[in-house]
């Protein structure tokens, strides 16, 4: 797939969207999954996280119910807030608003983003996009950063779509002037192919969450990331 000859490519966004201070520029953007997490829960993946340094993460369960992820949002919110790392939560307006997270992240088939704005006021909105009209659908919409995914085969979210590749990466690093985070089977072999092809913030969740030595693997993905800068 190549996105270059695309009519959008030449699309002033600028014009339509005044970027907001959104304070979700990190390099790694961790999403917790309990069910790959080696046995340990949420919460204690979650200090782990921040342990390594991690400024923003993403609370996402597709198997709890409403009451068991709002308790456990409750408290991981007290941890983030102590540590002044940004929360987001995936899915769940009602729950990003009970527990004042900082941000929603939303898919292509929830809510649009405009009801997500009535409701959530200057919170942060992230909106997860696989090709360029979806990213700039949700720029002119409102969104404050896209996810753009999935750049590989993932096993880790079900009805995922057919991956997107590097082109669109590397696409979206061109033409989109919100944040953008990469996402979708990205570890620490393949993440300076991304960086290389235009991702700055990389979202991961089996890589991380499913590594023994959270702290270590952090450590070392950031080292080839920073090597990647310099070469
Ligand atoms: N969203 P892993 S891919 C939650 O493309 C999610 O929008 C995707 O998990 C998208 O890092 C994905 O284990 C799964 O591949 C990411």
């Amino acid at each position: 797939k190549v996105y270059e000859n695309i009519r959008y490519s030449s699309y002033n966004l600028e014009k339509e969207f005044q970027k907001r201070d959104v304070a979700i520029d990190t390099d790694i953007y961790c999403i917790t999954g309990e069910e790959f997490s080696l046995g340990r829960d949420n919460l204690s993946v979650v200090k782990e996280l921040i342990d390594a340094d991690i400024k923003v993460i993403q609370y996402r369960e597709k198997n709890k119910s409403k009451s068991e992820k709002l308790k456990e949002c409750t408290e991981i919110k007290q941890i983030t807030d102590k540590a002044g790392v940004t929360f987001i939560i995936n899915d769940d307006v009602d729950i990003a608003m009970a527990i004042k997270a900082d941000g929603i992240h939303i898919g292509q088939g929830d809510m649009p983003i405009s009801e997500v704005r009535r409701l959530v006021g200057k919170r942060i909105i992230g909106v997860s996009t696989h090709n360029p009209d979806q990213a700039m659908k949700a720029v002119r919409d409102g969104a404050d950063y896209i996810g753009v995914g999935p750049v590989f085969e993932t096993k880790t979210k079900s009805n995922v779509e057919a991956s997107a590749g590097l082109d669109y990466i590397k696409w979206v690093s061109e033409n989109i002037t919100i944040p953008y985070v990469a996402i979708g089977g990205i570890n620490e072999e393949n993440i300076l192919l991304v960086q290389r092809n235009g991702g700055k913030s990389f979202a991961m969740i089996s890589d991380i969450v499913g590594s023994k030595d959270i702290k270590h693997k952090i450590k070392s993905i950031r080292a080839k990331l920073n090597i990647g800068e310099m070469s």
